[in-house]
Order: structure tokens, then C-alpha cells, then sequence
């Protein structure tokens, strides 16, 4: 019916299986070859801190024996317990000797660059900067930098770089990934005070901003202009710019404006000993040598801090239409989504889709979301047109639901009558991500894989599943990439060890990619192989010794070679 509506205690034994570096210090999470994760606390200071409960005594293979006949507080276990979701699908992770801890000297240096205000010891906002959006990656930093001014990250950087002292860069902290958080007790250096807008061209809509800009702001100020970013998604509000760039994030309008590879026109970068390269250009068409901004185009973090970005925004239309469409099969979801590029054509802005399960997720979780529909589908797109004539767009609209319609694509659907209820359609989309972690934990892929498979894999890991695990989707069908997470009441390696590497796997036989749009960061590494050769990873391994070769920028992340271990570091 058609309407427009208003509306561990491990055991010793396993211990001494561990393997791991004799150099280990501080707290460390670590990956044991049975799949489990534990932190090892075995600094002086860290076991002088504890004062409540008790452990036994165990002996470990590199010779350190630990007397845990001594009590440990709350603190630990609550580390331990995070430990066991840091790392998940990783093999071994330790904290790299070659990086320096922080010294009091450190302090006062970067006090004199930054001064008192970009100087953060205050552990309250500290537990925020080193805990993910997730609430599942949680890092040990004991110091969080906020320079103001490109000046200050290249003197940060440099000094860092001369001691050796590892450095996460951070923006919004939304990344999905574990990138922007650190592993152990990497300097946090977040670009949030660089957020001045520098320059806007109304002719090309040519925005140049410094990094730390929040999206929707820059949305909101190139919106009084008569223009629009190219690029929305669900952490609008707090996601940064630079954050952006530095994941290549996807989002909700890419089918209509493209990636940020082709929007993002210049790019100035201070490289990990604190060269500031500028590649700030406003131009669109630039074929002077290699285009160098595109490494750090979803570089994570791992090759240079991103501190300005030149981006083409394009104008905003006048006329937007958002349908919620119900569909009984994914086989019909495939075939509106032909139908939308031949009926809607250049009008067509978006091209969502949601399984039952996601819905529901969204529906359990959200406060104030109702079903768009009164009876219960299997799958749903949300589909959005966005052009310059209403008249125009309308009929297109039209013409594209009713021919979905009579060959049986849709079998119910509405469209928004006002931007409070187009409003409320995109609340659904765009909260699912909100509702799963109010859930308990999940665990996320965001692949890219072709539109016929796009929904096979999710049937498959249900297979593969059973009853041990709630798993939905949702995602940009229009870009054949499929958000496919599964949710539990809490972190299990059972559960982890029957998804992975069954999901990558199913991935790489499809020719897929694991990491669509959100990026390595230290929950992938492991998984890159799936999706590229031997040969491109070495390549990629060439680049980041060349740009960073004492690994200080955002270690453990991104590449195998160096979230295992310390081999992407050249001798320092
Ligand atoms: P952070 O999370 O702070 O950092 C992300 C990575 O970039 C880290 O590796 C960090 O080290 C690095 N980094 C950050 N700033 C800089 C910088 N200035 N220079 C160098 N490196 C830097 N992603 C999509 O692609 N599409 C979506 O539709 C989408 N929807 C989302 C919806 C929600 C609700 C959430 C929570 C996340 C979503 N994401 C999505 C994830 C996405 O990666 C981020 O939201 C966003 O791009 C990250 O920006 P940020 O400023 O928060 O970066
Ligand atoms: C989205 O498209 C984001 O909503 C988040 O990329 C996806 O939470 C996810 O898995
Ligand atoms: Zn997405």
C-alpha cells in the first residue's frame, strides 16, 4: 500500500605459553596464541598503585617472575577487562620499547610551545581522549596536546621525533576502528583547537579551513553561502575535518558527490620530524608530478598530521525528497536500486539500506524513534533525491515509486511530507551505529563487496552464528558497502574466533574489500592482506619508513608490520 504520510583468571600453564618481548614494560595488552588478551602489569610503579584483591604467583617464559601475591585494585581489572576487547582478531601486541616515556622535561617543552591551555593532565579529560566512541579501545596516555596554530604540531612533532616519543593524532574521536585512540601511552596531540575557517570562493565553492573544523559547522557556515559539503554522515556534529580526510570517510552522500579523493583539492601536512608541506591548492585540475596529498587521503594518522584542507563543496539544492521504502526481498532491493539510477538520474543523493534487525536495533535503543510503517518488512531503503526544481524532482519521485511499485519492488512505503520527517527517517539510518553500542559490544565490518553478494554474507554469518549472536546490517547500497555488525551482550572470544577470519575470508573470496570506508586502525591490520597483495603492502611499508622512520606517528595502526611489532621502525 502506497501513502504519503505525515509522519580469566588464566593459569599458570597458560602464561608460560606467552611469548613475548623481554624489553616489555608498563602495562601492555597483549595477544596469546589462544586467541585470549591480558594486560601485564609489571612496572614498579603500577604494582606499587594496587590495594585491593589478590592474585597468585606466575612464572613467565622470558625469565620475569611476578609475585601476584600482592594486591591489585579495581584499576587493574578494569584494565584487564579492557584488554580483552583492545585488540580483537590481532596476534601479538607490545608496547615498543624504542619509544621514550614521557619525562617531566618533556612537559615543560611542550608547555613552552603550546602553553598552559594545550597542556592536558586533567585524568577526567584524559579518560575521554584515550577511550574510544565505542567504549571498546582504550588507551593509557597520560598527556593530551591541543595546539592552536600549524607552527605549534610542526614543533611538537619535531621534538617528539628527536626523543622518540609517540604521538596518536586525534580529531572528533568517532573513528570506528581503534585509530584515534592511543594503544599504550602515545601523546595525544588533537588538532579540535585549529577551527578557523580561512578562506571561501562563491564562485567555485572553494572552502580552505584548518583541520580541526567540525563538519557540521563547516556545513553549516558553506550553507549560508548557497552550498553544501560533499560529504554527511552520522558523527556529523562532532567529527573533524581533518578526521575526515585522514579516514577517507565515505558516508551518506558519496553515490552522489564522490570520495574525498576527488573533493579534497589541497592538503597542508606536518610530516612526523615536523617539515610542514604545503599542498594547500585550490585548484581543480593539477597534474605537476605525483599528487602527493592522496598518501594522506586515509592515511589514519600514520604518515603526517593533517592541518589545513582545501575542499570543493558544491552548491546546495533547493529541492530535497525522502522516501522510506519496505521491501520483501534483497533480490528487490537490488532492483530498485537500477530503477532509482534509471528514474531518478542525476537527482539521486542517496541510496540507504537497512535489514529488519537494524531497525529494530534502532527502534529498541533510540529514544523517540518510531517504525515509519505500520506493519514489519524484511528490508527497507531509505532513498533521497536532492535537486534544483521541485515541480521537476517530484514528478521524477513519482514516476520512480510507481514503477517500483507495479513490478513489485516496494510493497509499502512513505515519503516524508516535511523536513521534520525527512528528519526523522535519516534519525533511523544514522542512529544505528548509537543504538548498537546502547546494546552491549558489537563488532563491526564495514565491507565493500559486489551488490549481488551484498546481503549473501550477512545471511551466511547468521548461518554460521546461530542463536550465539544478533547480527545486522545496513549500509550505502548504492556504494556496494555493507555495514555488517554483530551484536552481544558482551565481548566473547568464542563468539570473535567463529566471525573471524570466516568474515574475511568470505570477503577476499569475493574479491571484497574489510575495510570500505572507516579505515585499518588497530582493529584491521591484521585483516589487510584479504584485501590487498604482498606487494602493495611492502609499498605501503616503503612510504611509512620514508615519511615517518621512527614510527612515532600513530603506532600499532594501520600496517601489520607495525602493529605487531617494531619492524616498520628503521634503527634509531
Ligand atoms: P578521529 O576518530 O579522531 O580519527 C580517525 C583517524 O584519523 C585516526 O586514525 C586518527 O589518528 C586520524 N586523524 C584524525 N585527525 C587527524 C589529522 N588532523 N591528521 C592526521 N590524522 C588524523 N565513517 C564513514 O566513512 N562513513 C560514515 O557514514 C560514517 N558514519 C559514522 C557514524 C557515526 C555515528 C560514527 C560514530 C562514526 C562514523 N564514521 C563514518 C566513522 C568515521 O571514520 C568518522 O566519523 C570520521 O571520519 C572520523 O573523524 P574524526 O574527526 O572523529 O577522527
Ligand atoms: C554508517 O554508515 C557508518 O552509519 C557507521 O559508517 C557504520 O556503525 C557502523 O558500522
Ligand atoms: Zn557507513
Amino acid at each position: 500500500m502506497w501513502r504519503r504520510s505525515k509522519h580469566a583468571c588464566l593459569r599458570a600453564t597458560q602464561f608460560a605459553k606467552l611469548l613475548f618481548s623481554p624489553h616489555l614494560a608498563d602495562s601492555s595488552y597483549l595477544h596469546i596464541s589462544t586467541g585470549l588478551h591480558l594486560p601485564v602489569l609489571l612496572s614498579a610503579d603500577v604494582q606499587s598503585t594496587c590495594n585491593a584483591g589478590e592474585s597468585t604467583g606466575i612464572r613467565i617464559v622470558c625469565g620475569v617472575y611476578m609475585n601476584w601475591k600482592r594486591p591489585l585494585n579495581q584499576q587493574f581489572w578494569k584494565h584487564w577487562q579492557r584488554g580483552l576487547a583492545t585488540s580483537p582478531g590481532a596476534t601479538k601486541v607490545f608496547r615498543d620499547p624504542r619509544f621514550a616515556k614521557l619525562e617531566e622535561s618533556d612537559m615543560q617543552h611542550f608547555q613552552e610551545i603550546v602553553g598552559d591551555k594545550g597542556v592536558i593532565v586533567d585524568s577526567s579529560e584524559l579518560e575521554v581522549a584515550n577511550t574510544d566512541w565505542m567504549n571498546k579501545y582504550h588507551g593509557q596516555s597520560q598527556l593530551l596536546l591541543r595546539p592552536q596554530t600549524t607552527q605549534q604540531v610542526a614543533e611538537i612533532l619535531k621534538f617528539c621525533n628527536s626523543r622518540c616519543l609517540a604521538v596518536v593524532p586525534q580529531g572528533g574521536n568517532t573513528g570506528l576502528v581503534g585509530g584515534s585512540v592511543p594503544v599504550f601511552d602515545e601523546i595525544i596531540l588533537n588538532l579540535g583547537a585549529m577551527k578557523s575557517i580561512l578562506s571561501f570562493d562563491e564562485v567555485s565553492g572553494i572552502l580552505v579551513c584548518e583541520a580541526g573544523c567540525i563538519l557540521e559547522n563547516l556545513d553549516t557556515f558553506v550553507g549560508t553561502k548557497g552550498f553544501t559539503m560533499p560529504l554527511d554522515l552520522g558523527a556529523k556534529g562532532s567529527c573533524q575535518i581533518g578526521g575526515n580526510v585522514s579516514t577517507n570517510a565515505g558516508g551518506l552522500r558519496l553515490l552522489r558527490y564522490g570520495s574525498l579523493h576527488g573533493n579534497v583539492l589541497g592538503l597542508e601536512v606536518v610530516l612526523a620530524n615536523g617539515t610542514v608541506v604545503d599542498m594547500l591548492g585550490t585548484l581543480r585540475k593539477d597534474n605537476t608530478g605525483y599528487d602527493l596529498k592522496q598518501l594522506f587521503i586515509g592515511g589514519e594518522g600514520t604518515l603526517g598530521v593533517v592541518t589545513k584542507v582545501s575542499i570543493l563543496t558544491p552548491p546546495k539544492l533547493a529541492s530535497t525528497n525522502v522516501a522510506f521504502l519496505a521491501c520483501e526481498d534483497y533480490e528487490s532491493c537490488q532492483n530498485a536500486l537500477k530503477e532509482a539510477k534509471k528514474q531518478l538520474g542525476e537527482i539521486l543523493s542517496a541510496f540507504e539500506f537497512i535489514d529488519r534487525p537494524a531497525l529494530d536495533m534502532a527502534l529498541c535503543h533510540l529514544e523517540g524513534t518510531r517504525d515509519p510503517l505500520p506493519s514489519k518488512h524484511n528490508f527497507y531503503l531509505l532513498v533521497e533525491t536532492t535537486g534544483s526544481n521541485e515541480a521537476h524532482d517530484k514528478e521524477k519521485l513519482d514516476a520512480f515509486l510507481e514503477a517500483g511499485m507495479e513490478l513489485g519492488y516496494f510493497v509499502d512505503g512513505t515519503v516524508a511530507q516535511d523536513s521534520t520527517q525527512a528528519g526523522s527517517f535519516w534519525e533511523i539510518r544514522e542512529g544505528i551505529s548509537e543504538a548498537l553500542v546502547k546494546a552491549g559490544a558489537v563488532y563491526k565490518y564495514d565491507l565493500s563487496v559486489p551488490i549481488k553478494s551484498f546481503y549473501r554474507i550477512v545471511e551466511d554469518l547468521r548461518a554460521q552464528l546461530g542463536n550465539a549472536a544478533v547480527v545486522v546490517a545496513y549500509g550505502h547500497l548504492g556504494d556496494g558497502n555493507v555495514h555488517l555488525n554483530v551484536s552481544a551482550p558482551k565481548y566473547d572470544e568464542q563468539l570473535l574466533a567463529k566471525i573471524e577470519p570466516f568474515v574475511y575470508e568470505w570477503t577476499a573470496a569475493c574479491k571484497g574489500s574489510v575495510s570500505a570506508e572507516h579505515g585499518l586502525g588497530f582493529m584491521k591490520p591484521h585483516a589487510l592482506h584479504y584485501s590487498k597483495s604482498e606487494e602493495a603492502i611492502h609499498l605501503m611499508e616503503g612510504f611509512k619508513k620514508l615519511l615517518d622512520p621512527k614510527g612515532i606517528l600513530n603506532p600499532y595502526k594501520v600496517l601489520p608490520a607495525c602493529a605487531a611489532t617494531s619492524t616498520c621502525f628503521v634503527s634509531v
